[in-house]
């Protein structure tokens, strides 16, 4: 089974911040969760680096535009291991082997017949790098996106063909309803295509910064098209020697913001369909997280979330954990540092730090390390009944959040578990030796499934708890209870996550 999920890429017109930790962090759930399933698992993400954004970027900061793009992809692929991001490659849109791959794939959709050159003209957004049709612009001329003014373009463009796929694009929602998930954005998306699909322009006459379109090279290809080609490109060149297409083209999951909806929704499949390849299986699009106070995140407003500071403050694994219990997966949410701090305490060091540290600290107590080799109480084990299989279906639908949901009320069961059976009391009584054995057995084995279920989600973490357990294996056939946990030697475990 082969799993390929993919990232945006971002631009490196500016520097990496929360919105774009939050989807990487999305996708890396998801590719560490296939990995423990056994999938043969692709991750890609990296950046954007051509067109006008970039262009105008470095302009304004007196850079030639390699030098600005050489800068912040260095931020952006430093980011990915702060994130815990388990990545397979980085692909950078500048590197040669993307730009000769995109001249491939585009001269084919050229040979193909879906090109022309004409005069466009219409309302251009510089930010977007996106012509806006009628119903996207706001009052006063203004980007749905960026809301400043748009600029009125006119220049001699080669066209791409988008209108002659209306049908196969209309058959592709009809026979794949989960080709777009959520469904509010299928739907999104379905009714931009049935207003009806004008062609829209593939290059660029006036701008340099760019991958020059091979039957005419005074154009560049327009910046999105050079951009969706990354998750083709990157399989054919991110192994010296060996070219992953055929393994895993076509994705499994491209994983997007909702600002870039109809780019990779209509424009995509439409464009690998005039190149004669496969459309990918799904795109999950995401909701915007959103500033404490509910608006827009920005600098200006002081509502920002800095994932660096939350980083310095809680650490990864909580920044990982907060976005995706805290923002339900799809939605939009607003972050705040005060809300990171109260999921902190009260969930992981209260619920889940507290339940490894005084299960194991039983153990060494009472037992002297050694897990009882008993079987378990069923009380909890019928807690735990298709749980595996209930997060593995959740996350076959992307559900990052209703997943962690689902374990987190197990997190919870065994905290009401270890009150109710009172170890503490069970031990002062000889009579209740075999009881507590089975208490202490139940909770360990308990705590080891969860770790595993928690790992895609807490990777660092939970392979500190898993080694406490002795129990080291990550794999997925851990993560429902076995019949006895027995057998294994503890060892001491320093607070998962301390007080702040
Ligand atoms: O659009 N909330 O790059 P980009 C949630 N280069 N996610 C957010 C966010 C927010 N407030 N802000 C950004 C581009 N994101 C193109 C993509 S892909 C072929 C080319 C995330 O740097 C979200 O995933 O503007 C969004 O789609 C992406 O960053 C946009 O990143």
């Amino acid at each position: 089974m082969s799993f390929y999920v993919t990232t945006p890429i971002y631009y490196v017109n500016a520097q990496p911040h929360l919105g774009h930790a939050y989807t990487t962090i999305v996708a890396d759930v998801l590719a560490r969760h296939m990995r423990q399933r056994g999938a043969d698992v692709f991750f890609l993400t990296g950046t954007d680096e051509h067109g006008e954004p970039v262009a105008d970027a470095a302009r304004d900061q007196g850079l030639e535009p390699q030098v600005l793009a050489d800068r912040n992809a260095e931020r952006f692929k430093a980011l990915a291991p702060q994130l815990e991001a388990s990545n397979d490659f980085f692909i950078r849109t500048t590197d040669d082997e993307h730009m000769r791959r995109v001249q491939e794939v585009l001269q084919r959709v050229h040979d193909n017949g879906y090109t022309y050159k004409g005069i466009y003209e219409g309302w251009y957004c510089p930010r977007c790098a996106d012509f806006k049709v009628e119903n996207e612009i706001l009052e006063g001329n203004r980007c749905p996106i960026h809301e400043i003014v748009l600029e009125r373009h006119s220049e001699e463009n080669w066209f791409f063909a988008l209108s002659r796929f209306q049908e196969s694009i209309q058959r592709l929602y009809a026979d794949r309803p989960d080709f777009v998930m959520p469904q509010a954005r299928y739907n999104e998306a379905l009714s931009f295509i049935n207003s009806g699909l004008e062609d829209i322009s593939l290059s660029r006459h006036r701008l340099k910064w760019g991958v020059p379109v091979p039957w005419d090279p005074d154009h560049v290809f327009y910046v999105w098209f050079d951009a969706l080609l990354n998750y083709y490109t990157a399989l054919g060149y991110a192994r010296e020697g060996e070219d992953l297409t055929d393994r895993f083209w076509p994705a499994t999951y491209h994983i997007i913001g909702k600002d870039i909806l109809k780019f990779h929704t209509v424009f995509w499949p439409a464009i690998l369909m005039a190149a004669d390849l496969a459309v990918p299986e799904h795109v999950f699009v995401h909701g915007f997280l959103l500033g404490s106070d509910g608006r827009k995140m920005s600098k200006s407003l002081g509502n920002v979330l800095d994932p660096f500071e939350v980083i310095e403050r809680f650490g990864t694994e909580a920044l990982r954990f907060y976005l995706v219990r805290d923002v339900s997966f799809g939605g939009d949410g607003s972050v705040g540092m005060d809300a990171v701090h109260v999921r902190y305490e009260s969930e992981l060091a209260n619920e889940y730090g507290n339940l490894a540290s005084r299960t194991i600290a039983m153990i060494l107590r009472y037992r002297d390390g050694a897990v009882p080799d008993v079987e378990l109480d069923p009380a909890v084990v019928s807690d735990f009944d298709g749980l595996d299989e209930r997060v593995a279906s959740l996350l076959d639908r992307a559900d990052v959040t209703a997943a962690l949901e689902q374990i987190w009320q197990r997190v919870r069961r065994c905290n009401r578990y270890v009150e109710e059976s009172a170890p503490w009391q069970l031990a002062r009584e000889d009579g209740d030796a075999a009881r507590l054995d089975c208490v202490l057995a139940t909770l360990a084995e308990a705590l080891r499934a969860l770790a595993v279920l928690l790992y895609p989600y807490m990777p660092t973490s939970t392979e500190t708890l898993l080694s406490a357990l002795a129990a080291p294996g990550w794999g997925y056939d851990g993560a429902s209870l076995a019949s006895s946990g027995g057998g294994r030697t503890v060892s001491a475990l320093e607070p998962l996550f301390p007080k702040r």
